[in-house]
């Protein structure tokens, strides 16, 4: 016998249990005996609660997997499967949410009172069924199971709220694509693959021309709908395995694996010719601009980390700039090469590009 059921009792006694004032609680019952089903549930339902009933273990667990009931009120004796193997089984099976589980043992069976909560019965009570010290003993486990609920809610709330913030701190949210954070790591993920496959890895640098004069002209509101557009371009240009992102400003982002320098160049003037031929709308008008790129990729010999590769594209787009705009150069071509050749001796060091994190002055412009 428990050693709290002389205690539950008086205390029933003295404040008569009302019936659940929420939406009544669901109890199966569970029980090889027709006549000890019918018995608890005219109870049961005469306190207020909803019940169910299964007569075998296999039943029980069907119905509990269809609609979790609020509680469990479980024989132990029971041909073919036994109550403790039912418990062990709802208790294992964690799609479940916290269901209660009052084991009905015989008064004389510690082994068998023992053996449920091992098998993760919560509660127990003894055969024949003291009614006062079941009702006190249903009562407390639906205020557990009540708790539960809420802090398994809470749980999902902070989830959802942690998932949010997660995208939120990866995404850009003027165009939804990957912010300049998320690049970096995705770089650095991305080129240890590549060098882990022996794969190729491109770099695409992205800069818009004269992006400035847009906002100065049209207002920044204009600006923001020619970036938002720039992005839809990019992402549908893309294939699914590359990423695309704002590094900063009007500066994108492109990161192709498994794409060669040939390729890269030959995808990175397939959309200069398609942001050249766009027309970008907004409130009021219409507009056309160029973009200029940069590309770099790996393998090539002064290109040993991602650093490296984000800095050859930059210095490709930076020539890009410099021979005219809307171009397309790669690292190490020949164009970049002839420039650089060219530039030498009399080249005005380059402008310092800090590291700055958003809104870091986009590279080339
Ligand atoms: P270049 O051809 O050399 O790249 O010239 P540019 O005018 O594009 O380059 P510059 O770096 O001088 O100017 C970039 C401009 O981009 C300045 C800034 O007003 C604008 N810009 C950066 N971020 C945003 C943004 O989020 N929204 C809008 N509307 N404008 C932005
Ligand atoms: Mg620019
Ligand atoms: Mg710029």
């Amino acid at each position: 016998m428990p050693a709290d059921s002389d205690a539950s009792r008086a205390a029933t006694a003295a404040h008569p249990v009302q019936p659940p004032a929420e939406s009544p609680a669901c109890i199966l019952i569970v029980d090889d005996h027709e006549d000890n089903i019918e018995v608890l549930k005219v109870r049961l339902e005469s306190w207020g609660y909803k019940t169910a009933s299964a007569y075998n273990g296999m039943d029980a667990l069907n119905y509990v997997t269809k609609s979790a009931p609020d509680l469990i009120l479980l024989d132990v004796m029971m041909p073919e499967m036994s109550g403790i193997e039912v418990a062990r089984r709802i208790k294992g099976n964690h799609d479940l949410p916290f269901i209660p589980i009052i084991m009905q043992t015989a008064l004389d069976s510690t082994e068998d009172k023992v053996e449920g909560l091992e098998a993760g019965a919560d509660d127990y009570i003894t055969k024949p069924i003291d009614f006062a010290e079941l009702k006190a003993r249903l009562r407390s486990m639906l205020r557990i199971k009540r708790l539960q609920d809420a802090l398994e809610e809470r749980e999902k709330e902070l989830l959802e709220v942690n998932e949010r913030l997660r995208y939120m701190s990866q995404t850009d949210a003027l165009t939804g694509l990957d912010n300049r954070r998320q690049l970096n790591e995705r770089i650095d993920e991305m080129f240890a693959h590549a060098k882990r496959l022996e794969e190729p890895f491109s770099l695409v640098m992205v800069d818009l021309d004269k992006f400035k004069s847009v906002n100065d002209t049209y207002g920044h509101q204009a600006g923001d709908e020619v970036l938002k557009q720039l992005a839809l371009i990019l992402k549908d240009e893309a294939r699914e395995i590359d990423r695309v992102g704002r590094y900063g400003g009007e500066e994108f982002m492109l990161l192709l694996p498994g794409a060669e320098i040939d390729d890269a160049s030959t995808f990175a003037e397939r959309v200069r010719n398609r942001i050249e031929g766009h027309t970008f709308t907004f409130p009021g008008g219409t507009l056309t601009r160029t973009a200029s790129f940069g590309v770099a990729s790996w393998p090539h010999e002064k290109i040993r980390e991602a650093d490296d590769l984000v800095r050859c594209s930059d210095d490709a787009l930076y020539v890009a700039k410099e021979m005219g705009r809307n171009k397309v150069i790669r690292f190490d071509g020949e164009e970049f090469n002839a420039h650089q050749a060219a530039n030498d001796g009399n080249a005005e060091p380059r402008p310092d590009f800090g590291e700055s994190e958003q809104g870091g002055a986009a590279a080339a412009g």
